[in-house]
């Protein structure tokens, strides 16, 4: 269901939520057409993800229920792991600078792959279509 190549097509809410993040107004100006593209090659709780932007080229590998390191475009580093409820795939974070919690989930509905974003009480969305 999630592998593949998708492409971001639309945010939801996306500057609040990177206003909450502590992103300054021209670094979310620039964040909210980012052109953010992600491939995604799961083999079974494996996983293999190429993100690319305007920001940066990135391949990240990790594994269901396993921790591993993360990096923001801005730097903000976090830790955490994705796991499979059903068919969604629901990511718990922590920022290592403040020990806040970031909560992600992703869906395929309709050909879309959904990304939910929460953290302090704001939610966000960006939606990609398959490339
Ligand atoms: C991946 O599966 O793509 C790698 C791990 C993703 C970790 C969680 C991503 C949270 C990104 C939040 C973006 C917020 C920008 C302010």
């Amino acid at each position: 269901t999630f592998n593949g190549t998708w492409k971001i097509d639309r945010n939801d809410n996306y500057e609040k939520f990177m206003e909450k993040m502590g992103i300054n107004m021209v670094k979310r100006k620039l964040a909210a057409h980012d052109g953010l593209k992600i491939t995604i090659q799961q083999n079974g709780d494996k996983f293999h993800v190429k993100e690319s932007s305007n920001f940066r080229t990135l391949e990240i590998d990790f594994t269901l229920g396993v921790n591993f390191e993360y990096s923001l475009a801005d730097g903000t580093e976090l830790s955490g792991s994705w796991a499979m409820e059903g068919d969604m795939m629901k990511g718990t974070f922590t920022r290592k600078d403040n020990g806040n919690l970031l909560t992600t989930t992703r869906t395929v509905q309709n050909d879309e792959l959904i990304q939910s974003y929460s953290y302090e009480g704001v939610d966000a969305k960006r939606i990609f279509k398959k490339s």
